[in-house]
């Protein structure tokens, strides 16, 4: 090598020593600033409602996570109760549209590895804010662990990502006798309530499935109607008053109407009796569209002992008479046994007979 070329060589290699240390001294500012500046943070974060663990490929959000344990001396950081806030109005975890479908493969075991964050008895709330409200699930229920399954699969993400403070009661009538399906919802208004101060109640047949996530499972100010468009009518309502399927009243407005009434033994009427409690009492359904509120129904045959009630056309027309003497002030059962599974409460209860 030439002197000349030999000098420029080590000015160059000199030089980049400088860079090099140069860039080590910055990065290493910039880490302390990081870590001695948690204020500072945030506004790189995706939104703080979106559980970081879950804001998928955001490696941000993973390296803050560990500097985050690093900082309080513990490996998980826990938010603690105090310091959260209620969650968006609008979940930023919502999809939309989702295909349902009960062809595959779905057994309880699958659908509780897949909510390991489920607490016994079917409860789930948000752990980065408060859920919007808290809402009891009430599923009337005989014979029907087939349609249980698929609700569960597709419901308890779906209520996630919905952020609601939620569980799922299924309110099973004991023996044979013809099934009362409001008296059952009746049951686990009152039973639910024991446990947990919810605010809102929603009212779900077993074998309905929504098919959108913007159908929020929460309460409005006026009584809510979810499956509103389902498979099975056309996708449409099957009649302006049609209050069935699935429906959400708020505690106040359950007990306006003295809740539902106890007296439809078997198929019919129980859900005009509902809409009829909540026009006589001033209140309006609110409802969202025919494209959100698409829900699919699983086809099945006649349930036994659930025959149509040839009693309901009588007891329809004289809702007005009846509804202050027969609802939750008149509910007489017997609870026979509780089980708690990590998916659901399930209350097997005796309602009498007809
Ligand atoms: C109606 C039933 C409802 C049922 C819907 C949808 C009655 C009362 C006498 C007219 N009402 O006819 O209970 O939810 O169909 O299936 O039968």
């Amino acid at each position: 090598m030439t002197p000349n070329l030999s000098n420029n060589f080590t000015i160059v290699s000199k030089a980049w020593t400088v860079v090099v240390l140069l860039c080590a001294v910055h990065f290493t500012i910039t880490l302390f600033y990081y870590i001695l500046h948690p204020e500072e943070r945030v506004t790189f974060l995706p939104n703080p409602q979106i559980p970081l663990s879950r804001a998928r490929g955001d490696a941000l959000a993973v390296i803050f996570n560990i500097m985050q344990a690093t900082v309080n001396g513990t490996e998980s950081p826990e938010i603690r109760n105090d310091e959260l806030q209620t969650c968006l109005e609008t979940s930023p975890l919502l999809v939309g549209p989702f295909q349902v479908q009960f062809s595959s493969q779905v057994t309880l075991e699958m659908v509780r590895q897949e909510n390991p964050e489920l607490q016994e008895g079917g409860r789930w709330k948000p752990s980065d804010c408060i859920g919007l409200q808290r809402v009891a699930i009430i599923i009337p229920f005989r014979h029907r662990d087939e349609h249980l399954k698929y609700w569960l699969f597709y419901l308890h993400p779906l209520l996630q990502r919905q952020q609601l403070d939620y569980g799922i009661y299924v309110i099973e009538q004991d023996g044979e006798t013809t099934f009362n399906r409001a008296k059952l919802l009746n049951v686990g208004f009152a039973e639910a309530l024991k446990e947990y101060d919810y605010d809102c109640l929603v009212f779900s047949d077993v074998d309905i499935i929504p098919m959108d996530d913007r159908n929020i499972y929460k309460c409005y100010s006026q009584p809510r109607h979810i499956a509103v468009s389902m498979d099975k009518f056309g996708f449409r309502l099957p009649y302006y008053q049609y209050f069935g399927g699935v429906s959400a009243l708020s505690k106040e407005q359950y007990l306006k109407i003295n809740g539902l009434p106890n007296n439809y033994w078997g198929w019919g009427g129980e859900d005009d009796d509902i809409f009829n409690r909540l026009s006589i009492k001033g209140l309006s359904i609110s409802r969202p569209n025919g494209v959100t509120g698409r829900c699919r129904m699983i086809r099945h045959s006649r349930d036994a002992h659930n025959e149509p009630n040839p009693k309901r056309f009588y007891n329809i027309a004289h809702t007005r008479q009846t509804m202050e003497i027969d609802g939750i002030n008149s509910l007489k059962y017997q609870v026979i046994r509780i089980v708690k599974d990590q998916l659901f409460t399930k209350i097997v209860v005796d309602i009498g007979r007809q």
